[in-house]
């Protein structure tokens, strides 16, 4: 088998040069945790490049997006400065293979939070919460991949974007959101959408991502999740998310 640090150098390069590769179970034989090992591998070259760890995606937190893409294990991805984008901001198609995007809730922390938390405890380290959508951009050929794939490839985080911060102090578990490209709806959910109540999201990401990097740190941002099914990326575009009660977050595809 190649070592794990040749596999984290071909995923970064797919990334880094936004190429398609062929699936890394097509040649190897990989566990969950070898692919968690490669992720952060992959990672360790970006923070060289002077990327900033800023926080966690959780991923495959909903029906429709563990049918969308045929793995049903909930998992989680790092975010960097670097993947995230100013709201309302345009993005380049071509820093991408194949974009999707999808509408999430986004949780700001303000304390740090790790292991096995309540959801009292977990709520008391949430500063804020917010609508966000996040691309996801897997790097292997026709967004094919088995879980070690998908979970080595950053689960196939690539970029974020965050809307406007609400106090997290009001019901969140089941608002109304909706999707738009072009003015049209393209996606209709519920904020229940994610594992049945966002808070579950947060949850998790403590207790397996919190593990992992040795705690969420306050100040960090945790992508909950994606509510529907994702969205494909053209030139031309304009996608706005609503969600009930938190507003609205936009973003513009150029090229
Ligand atoms: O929900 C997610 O963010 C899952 C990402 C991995 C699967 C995909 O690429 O859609
Ligand atoms: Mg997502």
């Amino acid at each position: 088998m190649s070592s794990l640090v040749k596999l984290a150098e071909v995923v970064d390069e797919a990334a880094r040069t936004a190429s398609a590769i062929p699936q890394l179970t097509d040649s190897e034989k990989l566990d969950v945790n070898q692919a968690y090992e490669i992720q952060a591998l992959s990672l360790e070259r970006r923070y060289k490049r002077g990327e900033q760890l800023i926080g966690v995606k959780m991923g495959l937190t909903s029906r429709a997006k563990m049918a969308q893409v045929g793995v049903h294990e909930v998992i989680w991805g790092r975010l960097t400065d670097a993947m995230r984008l100013e709201e309302g901001a345009s993005l380049s198609r071509q820093r991408y293979v194949h974009p999707r995007i999808e509408p999430e809730l986004a949780f700001l922390l303000k304390a740090p939070l790790s292991g096995e938390v309540s959801a009292l405890e977990a709520m008391a380290a949430v500063e804020g919460i917010a609508p966000a959508m996040e691309i996801i951009d897997s790097r292997f050929r026709d967004f094919k991949f088995a879980l070690p794939d998908v979970v080595a490839d950053n689960s196939s985080s690539s970029g974020f974007v965050v809307g406007p911060w609400s106090r997290p102090d009001q019901d969140f578990r089941n608002l109304g959101v909706v999707m738009e490209v072009d003015g049209r709806p393209v996606q209709i959910g519920s904020t229940a959408g994610i594992l049945g109540d966002p808070m579950r999201s947060l949850l998790a990401a403590a207790r397996l991502a919190g593990k992992a990097l040795g705690g969420l740190k306050a100040g960090w941002i945790i992508m909950a999740g994606g509510i529907t099914a994702a969205h494909p990326l053209a030139p031309g575009q304009h996608v706005r998310t609503v969600i009930q009660n938190l507003g609205a977050v936009s973003l513009g595809v150029k090229d």
